[in-house]
């Protein structure tokens, strides 16, 4: 999968891809033949050797976010029945088995509406069908210095920031963490982030004029705040490459390295994609830029499936349609834009997703918490927080909220807890959370 040229640097660590090659091979040699490794998914070289080493040896690998508290990986390695892989196992280099395409590479967990975070499975084939749909939209090749700083335990960090990079064989500098003084830093020519870390960035104006030497700026995983676009453009000269995806169908819709870069719009769907827009009986929605409908996807970047979960995987197709449960428009010249979540229960903070009912089970689980609501408030900084508005005796927020970062991982915990009295319920005794909101 790797070219001679590529070069991986990670919080101060550097590779070349002959090494990084010669060290996957060595652990890939012991893991032919078995059942999915985990990885615990540190911004290091060592998850990245992990990976390549458990795709080498055509073994399913499993990222878990290194903070995860105990509910969280309890239920990944339960469900993945994963076994945890360390580098330090690797020894011996054999001759590693033709790749089977159509194999599963890499199982991500991704929240739901309700209950614990489902394993999506993705094909090398899929990977490969996503990352050369984007090389093509974004003119990515091998001459391109990589940058950015997300999480490797998800798809934007891992498969576009590391896989993308292995395949296009271009160099890739990940800062640890995606700081404005550390992008600066690093001279790249590509830049992925999530619409949090452009908007930081564009608050510290030292650091975004030095991104003007690059080429392009993407941002995706949440959507981009017009202003935000518009600060990055005046700060930087580069209007940003705004694209749109899931876990489970890769990046689809992208504007393109040479096309319109409309602020607030996704683009149109790369190689290989299809999408449609329809209406709550199925039936398409006419291509107006006005008129909403329900966004679905088909096309060779789809996952698999959800592990272990035949009917919640059969309930989100439609026939060879893949049904987003995000809401769109498209133009008529297809360009698409996401108005949002169908669902209340997904919540988008910092670009991660977090199912409100995953949040609850915990607060629900401490003994002083009676009853529960978590809803995503409009948030400045990182688009939505979670806010738990909870019935309770006797607890103080601080506790409640260290209580869920350490059950799951940080990111899903509340930042704010709004004790009350009783929640608004209608006549079925349903939580409103849209007068929550409010
Ligand atoms: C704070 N911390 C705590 C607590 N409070 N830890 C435990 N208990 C607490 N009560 C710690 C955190 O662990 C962290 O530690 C530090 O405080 C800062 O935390 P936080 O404030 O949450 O981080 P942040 O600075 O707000 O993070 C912003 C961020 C982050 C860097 C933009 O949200 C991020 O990395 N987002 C990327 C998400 C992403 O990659 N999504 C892609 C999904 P420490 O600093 O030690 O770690 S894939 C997807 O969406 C699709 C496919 C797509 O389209 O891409
Ligand atoms: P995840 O499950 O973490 O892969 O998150 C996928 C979800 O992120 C999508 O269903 C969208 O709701 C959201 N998303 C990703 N990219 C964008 C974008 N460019 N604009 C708006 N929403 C986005």
């Amino acid at each position: 999968m790797t070219r001679s040229s590529t070069t991986i640097s990670i919080a101060g660590e550097s590779i070349s891809s002959d090494q990084l090659t010669e060290r996957a091979h060595a652990i890939a040699g012991r893991l032919v033949g078995g059942g999915a490794v985990a990885i615990d998914a540190t911004p290091t070289l060592a998850t990245v050797v992990a990976v390549v080493a458990g795709m080498a040896a055509g073994v399913p690998v499993v990222p878990v976010p290194p903070d995860a508290g105990p509910v969280e990986r309890d239920h990944i390695f339960r469900d993945s029945g994963a076994v945890a892989l360390s580098e330090s196992e690797g020894s011996t280099a054999t001759s590693l088995p033709e790749l089977d395409e159509s194999a599963a590479a890499l199982i991500m967990y991704t929240s739901g509406t309700t209950g614990l975070p489902k394993g999506v499975v993705l094909s090398h084939r899929a990977i490969n069908a996503g990352l050369d749909g984007l090389a093509d939209a974004w003119a990515w090749t091998a001459d391109d210095v990589l940058v950015h700083g997300l999480p490797l335990f998800h798809v934007h960090g891992l498969v576009l920031g590391v896989l993308g990079a292995l395949r296009v064989g271009c160099r890739l500098v990940h800062t640890g963490k995606p700081t404005p003084s550390a992008y600066a830093a690093a001279r790249g020519s590509l830049y992925f982030g999530v619409p949090t870390v452009w908007s930081r960035m564009c608050a510290e104006p030292y650091a975004a004029r030095e991104l003007a030497r690059a080429r392009l700026l993407v941002s995706g995983s949440a959507p981009l705040p017009v202003p935000v676009f518009e600060s990055l453009r005046s700060l930087t000269g580069h209007a940003p490459v705004e694209r749109y995806g899931m876990t489970e169908t890769l990046i689809t819709l992208s504007t393109r390295a040479d096309g319109e870069r409309r602020p607030g719009w996704v683009g149109t769907p790369i190689n290989g994609v299809r999408s449609r827009l329809v209406d709550e009986a199925g039936n398409d929605v006419p291509h107006d830029g006005e008129t909403m409908g329900e966004l679905c996807i088909s096309g060779g970047t789809m996952f698999d499936g959800y592990l272990n979960q035949p009917q919640a995987t059969a309930d989100s197709f439609d026939g060879k349609w893949f049904r987003t449960g995000d809401t769109a428009v498209i133009d008529d010249g297809g360009f698409h834009r996401i108005i949002g979540r169908s669902s209340i229960d997904i919540i988008k903070t910092g670009g991660f997703k977090v199912g409100a009912g995953e949040v609850e089970s915990v607060l629900l689980s401490h003994p002083a918490v009676s009853e529960v609501a978590v809803v995503g408030m409009k948030d400045d900084d990182l688009g939505q927080r979670i806010v738990a508005f909870v019935v309770a005796d006797g607890v103080e927020a601080l506790t409640l909220i260290s209580y869920v970062a350490d059950s799951l991982s940080a990111h899903k915990r509340p930042r704010e807890i709004r004790f009350v009295k009783e929640l608004p319920r209608n006549a079925m005794g349903k939580v409103q959370k849209s007068l929550l909101i409010e």
